[in-house]
Formats: C-alpha cells, sequence, structure tokens
C-alpha cells in the first residue's frame, strides 16, 4: 500500500483514503478501479448473463443448468435450477487429476499446538470414507444432519460428507446449550448427529457429548437414529446403545471411495441457525448450485487468492463464517488453510501472531472482537505484541462480523499488516451466504471503518421505509435490490416468516431488507454500517436476538417476573447486552443483587449458551412502560448507557423505577 492521501492524524480517521500499491494491483486478479467497474457494467448490462457466467467458470455441473433465474415466485428465488452438481465434487474431485490434488487442503493446528496436514487425495479419500458410513447408517439425500463438533479436520468432513450424500446439514455451534441443540435437532427433524466426546479449547476440556444427551433426553427427537462420536480426547463418555457409535467403528471397513449424489442446485445444501426479532431462531435455508458459486468466486474476488497463499479464516464452522470460508470457499477455490482448534489468549494472546509466523499465512481474515482484545492484550504486555514475529508472509487482512472502528482499523493495518497489506472490511450476513459488500485488495481504494462498495451483481442501496433511494450522506435502511445467487432461499419450515422478515410489502415485497441501518459518504458514495436496525444484538460478533434473551429469562418462573433486553456500546465485543429484570419478590439489593444477577446469568448460559450471558443486570419493581403497556426500549437504552434521561417520561406509572434500574448489580 501507498501512503495514505491525507496523513494527518486525528480523530477523523475516517478521511484517511488508503489506495492499493501499483504492485498489487498488478498482480491482482481484478486489478484497479476500471477492471471492478467493468464488472459492474457486465451485470448491469445483462445481469442473468453475467451470473451464468460465473456459474459455468467456477462449477462443475454434472448436468448443465439451462435457465439462470426465475422469479416467477418471488421472492422465492431460484437459480440454475434445472442443473445438477455437488458440492463436495465440486470442493475436492475437481481438483483430482491437477496439480491441487497433492497438495495441502488442511494445516490443522490443535489447541495444544499439535500441527497435522491433509492434501486434497487425502481429505477427499476421508470425506467418501465417513460419507460411505453415513450411508451405512442410513442417511440419506435429503435428511438433515445436526453436526455439533469442535474446530477440528473432522468437522470439514462431517459437512463434506454430508453435501457429498446430499443430506442437509445443520452446524450448532460448541458454545451452545442442549436447550438450544433440542430446539434445533427438532426444527430440522434430525436423523443424525455428528458430534464428539469433548472438545479442547484453551487447555481444557469441554465436554459436548454429554450435551448432546441432555438434548435428546428433553424428549421430541424422535428422528434421531444415530449419535456419532468423535473421539477428540482419551476421557470417558457415556454410550447409549443402539444408539450411539465412534467414528472408529462406524468408518470401520468403509470404503474411501463414494460417488458424489448429483443434486439440483436449489437442493438445501444446508441450515444454519441464527437469531431473529423473535424468541426463536431462523434455520437459514442456503442451496447447493448459488451458495458454492459465490463461496468460490469471493474467495478469488475478495481475498485475491493465488495458488501459492496460505489462508486462515479464523470463525468457528457454527458460523456462517466458517461455513463459507472454512468449510467450502477454500477448497472449493483449491487454496491452502489454517484450521485452528482453539483460541487466540491460550497459551498466550499472541498465538495469532506465532501461527501466521509458523504456518506462513499470506491471508488472514478475522473479527474485529479478536483484534480488540489483542490490542488490548499487547498494550499490557510488550511480549504478546505481533512486532515479537515474523509477519511478513501476509499479503491480504480481512475482517468481519461486526463494524470495525478506525482505531483498531490502524493498529490492524499497522502491527500487523506492516502498512503494506490492504485490509478488506467485508460486510455480509448468514442469510447471504458470502461477502456483499467489501473493498477488493487490488482495485478499491480503502477507508478505515467503511466496507466500502457492492461487490459486482450485487444491487445494494440505501432507502427509507417506502423504500425510495436515499442520497449520499442520508442514513437509512440497507437493502439488496435484486436477487443474487448466494441468498436464503427460504427459513426452513417457515416460509411465511421468511417473506414477513426480510421482504417487507413496503417495498414491494421483493426487496432484500437486511436489517442493518447504513450510509454512504458524500465523496465515494462507500457503505458505511451503523449496526442493525431490529432487536437483534451483535456481541463479540455474534448475533443474538434480544428477545431470546428475554424468554430465557422469564423461564426461570420461581424467580423472574419480566424482563427487557437492550444493547448497549462496549469497547471489547461492539455491543454488551443489558438485562432489565422484575422480579417475583422485592427489589434486591447489595450482595443479595450481586447473587441474583449472577444466578440469572449461569441461567441464560444454560438456557441459550454462555455468549448470552448479560453483562449487566439490573432490577427494578416494574419496567418503564408506555400508557398501552408498551416498553420504552428507548428510555432503557438509555439507562442502559448511563446517558441522563431527556426521553418524557410523564406516561411513567412511577418514575422512581428509573433511579432503580440505573442501577449496576
Ligand atoms: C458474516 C456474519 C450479520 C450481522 C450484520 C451486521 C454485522 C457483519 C460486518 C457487519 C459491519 C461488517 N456485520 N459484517 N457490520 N461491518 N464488515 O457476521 O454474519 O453472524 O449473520 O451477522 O453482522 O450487523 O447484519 P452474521
Amino acid at each position: 500500500m501507498s501512503e495514505p492521501t491525507s496523513a494527518i492524524e486525528s480523530v477523523l480517521v475516517e478521511n484517511r483514503v488508503f489506495p492499493p500499491s501499483e504492485d498489487t494491483v498488478k498482480n491482482a486478479r481484478i486489478a484497479g478501479m476500471q477492471a471492478y467497474e467493468a464488472l459492474c457494467a457486465e451485470a448491469e448490462k445483462d445481469f442473468e448473463g453475467f451470473w451464468a457466467r460465473l456459474a459455468r467458470e467456477n462449477l462443475q455441473w454434472s448436468r448443465p443448468f439451462t435457465q439462470t433465474l426465475d422469479e416467477s415466485n418471488a421472492p422465492f428465488y431460484k437459480w440454475f435450477a434445472d442443473g445438477e452438481l455437488n458440492a463436495s465434487a465440486n470442493c475436492l474431485d475437481r481438483h483430482i487429476g491437477t496439480p491441487v490434488e497433492n497438495k495441502t487442503a488442511i494445516i490443522f493446528e490443535a489447541d495444544d499446538g499439535a500441527v497435522t496436514q491433509v492434501t486434497y487425495k487425502e481429505l477427499l479419500a476421508r470425506v467418501g470414507q465417513f460419507a460411505n458410513a453415513l450411508k451405512a447408517r442410513g442417511v440419506q439425500k435429503g435428511d438433515r444432519v445436526l453436526i455439533y463438533m469442535p474446530m477440528t479436520i473432522e468437522g470439514v468432513v462431517a459437512m463434506q460428507a454430508c453435501a457429498r450424500i446430499g443430506a442437509t446439514h445443520s452446524v450448532v455451534f460448541g458454545g451452545f446449550s442442549a436447550k438450544a441443540l433440542h430446539e434445533r435437532t427438532i426444527d430440522a427433524g434430525a436423523v443424525a448427529i455428528i458430534t464428539a466426546n469433548y472438545q479442547l479449547r484453551g487447555g481444557k476440556e469441554l465436554p459436548l457429548k454429554s450435551i448432546v444427551d441432555e438434548a435428546l433426553a428433553m424428549g421430541g427427537c424422535d428422528s434421531v437414529k444415530t449419535v456419532l462420536v468423535y473421539e477428540r480426547t482419551a476421557s470417558a463418555w457415556n454410550r447409549v446403545e443402539g444408539r450411539d457409535v465412534t467414528f472408529t467403528e462406524a468408518l470401520a471397513g468403509q470404503s474411501t471411495e463414494c460417488a458424489p449424489v448429483p443434486v439440483g442446485a436449489e437442493h438445501p445444501l444446508f441450515i444454519l441457525y441464527t437469531s431473529g426479532s423473535t424468541g426463536k431462531p431462523k434455520g437459514v435455508q442456503h442451496s447447493t448450485g448459488g451458495y458454492t458459486l459465490w463461496a468460490r468466486q469471493t474467495m478469488l474476488w475478495t481475498f485475491d487468492l493465488q495458488p501459492s497463499d496460505v489462508f486462515w479464516c479464523t470463525a468457528d464452522i457454527g458460523w456462517i463464517t466458517g461455513h463459507t470460508y472454512v468449510a467450502y470457499g477454500p477448497l472449493a477455490a483449491g487454496a491452502t488453510q489454517v484450521v485452528f482448534e482453539g483460541v487466540p489468549t491460550f497459551p498466550h494472546a499472541g498465538r495469532f501472531w506465532e501461527m501466521i509466523e509458523r504456518h506462513k499465512v499470506s491471508i488472514f481474515y478475522t473479527a474485529p472482537t479478536a483484534i480488540r482484545s489483542l490490542i488490548k492484550a499487547a498494550d499490557s504486555d510488550e511480549k504478546v505484541h505481533p512486532k515479537n514475529w515474523n509477519l511478513t508472509s501476509l499479503r491480504v487482512l480481512g475482517s468481519v462480523g461486526e463494524p470495525i472502528n478506525p482505531e483498531a482499523w490502524m493498529w490492524y493495518y499497522r502491527n500487523v499488516g506492516g502498512e503494506r497489506c490492504p485490509i478488506v472490511d467485508t460486510f455480509w450476513q448468514t442469510e447471504n451466504g458470502g461477502h456483499v459488500i467489501t473493498p477488493l485488495p487490488g482495485a478499491t481504494p480503502l477507508v478505515p471503518g467503511s466496507c466500502t462498495l457492492p461487490l459486482p451483481g450485487i444491487k445494494a442501496a440505501i432507502v427509507d421505509e417506502t423504500g425510495k433511494d436515499l442520497p449520499n450522506g442520508a442514513g437509512g435502511m440497507l437493502v439488496i435490490k435484486r436477487p443474487w445467487p448466494s441468498m436464503i432461499r427460504t427459513i426452513w419450515g417457515d416460509p411465511e416468516r421468511f417473506k414477513k422478515s426480510y421482504f417487507p410489502e413496503e417495498m414491494g415485497g421483493t426487496i432484500y431488507l437486511a436489517g442493518d441501518g447504513a450510509v454512504r459518504s458524500e465523496d465515494r458514495g462507500y457503505f458505511r454500517i451503523t449496526g442493525r436496525i431490529d432487536d437483534v444484538l451483535n456481541v463479540s460478533g455474534h448475533r443474538m436476538g434480544t428477545m431470546e434473551i428475554e424468554s430465557a429469562l422469564v423461564a426461570k418462573t420461581d424467580l423472574v417476573a419480566e424482563a427487557a433486553v437492550v444493547g448497549r456500546p462496549d469497547d471489547l465485543t461492539g455491543e454488551a447486552i443489558v438485562a432489565f429484570v422484575v422480579l417475583k419478590r422485592p427489589v434486591p439489593t447489595g450482595e443479595e443483587a450481586k447473587q441474583l444477577a449472577n444466578e440469572l446469568r449461569n441461567w441464560v448460559a444454560k438456557e441459550i449458551g454462555p455468549i448470552a450471558k448479560p453483562k449487566d443486570i439490573r432490577f427494578g419493581e416494574n419496567l418503564p412502560k408506555t400508557r398501552s403497556g408498551k416498553i420504552m426500549r428507548r428510555l432503557l437504552r438509555s439507562l442502559a448507557k448511563g446517558e441522563a434521561i431527556t426521553q418524557d417520561t410523564s406516561t411513567l406509572e412511577n418514575p422512581t423505577i428509573l433511579d432503580q434500574l440505573a442501577k449496576t448489580n
């Protein structure tokens, strides 16, 4: 990267622009803004032709498609619908007989530092064998399989094996509770669950299998016939005879060859549950054709992936980022990638930098929350500052999951990227399948804190409530005006909710509403995401519904009468969860309040998972409500931030509750 055009050190860092260096442009896949604009123009001129070309170039079709986009039943768009393919074949088999077959596909680094590598050929054999094991247990095309696994090669193999036989996987993050797992197992109607006895994180052994047992014991999961258990550690676990089988037993005698099952392009590759505005998580359903196309294409465009790159996305396979940029994209693009089991702070907070040096990582993709916590660690301990490691292998950096504040951007740019590596601040969502608004390393002049411009073919815009375009500089709602291949197809089992959540009638019913607020800069038209406009919080890059947490709190019926949850800005985690709780007993104070707050925190961890624990719990004898009984959430947001109340509170039944709710416990 060349010097910033304006080097003024000020808080207005957003004004600084970092154009790509000539060298980066020269060797890039999309070289310079003209190349980017040419692709946008191609999509503008012949939208379907553009996507058809990319689908043919990126994917191997066992039956070519003849129709590109079917809008006849909008917003249930169909892409490449009469074509047939297999996602696993497009990640593995495609490389056999090419120089990629003996290339390292995955460099796995375990929590304890042990390193294992597999080539593409070896990975294909492992996926084939696992696919045969699934078939032997009766799993068929169209079945749903739940995956509750640690970050391991086995986790990726399990996902690929499902794809290979046309089974739809649903990965549940290993930090979710038995209750969350139970809910998802039933909603998906899973026939099998793939798990491990334990997972290793930060030197600790954490249970997985016993949580599966607990979930299945909650009842209503009769569809589950098999639980496959990867014995990650030597520790004992409880076996349920007739239902449980270890990986070793299941794989014994199975051939490593398994022909990939061709499926229609619209066949559901996976369901991934994410938080929405109600208490019930949404099963986001993705397709095989459109999704795999974008997973590969964005690896090439956004990361400018070259054959010699070593790619590392730090996301867990339990999130969409781990689906698209660990389990599918890097493999479809023939990359060598690092898969990491552990956490960034174990055994020390320089682990990421040490691993970049050890594995010569050239493309590094992580979340702002991780960067902020590592900045903090480096500030307090020089020994874990990135300067202690050789990071010269890096050439592209990425950010995902939440807005990156300009200060964190600058630190990442200087201390990790050596002022040499472009940072791609990729905006996208579980529902998008892959990147939608992002800089391109060899083209886009970067502005810290901005995800810059939509990818070619993505018609992103900022509109008001009626769907009318807003001018640059005016904040509004982020929408995508035309369908794109990797978009969500429906909410599993709830098409009405799909329509209602994402395609508002007031905007005509066919425009995708992202649920984020955004603004475009006056000068460049660059997008900056201002945060969710619905009841969804973003804590450390994890999506949490306020209603989900409220439902969990009121489920503690012996203690809680009512609860309201809001977010407040947090320097480290982006947003923090604040819960306002009315107990079925007098408002506690002092030690009792602290103890009850802790009890509720642990309860939420048990109901949803530790990531949903409120940071701050406040007690009051009531919640502030309007005359019609609506909770005044805006008031609660002010209280959460510790701001003075400027809103009209004359309608409050009992204004003294504001003083109660202002106190933290
Ligand atoms: C990929 C992923 C989606 C929500 C999204 C937005 C926030 C993601 C962002 C970003 C600003 C970025 N978000 N990337 N905000 N800049 N580069 O994170 O999916 O878990 O579904 O979250 O995350 O608020 O709506 P998901």
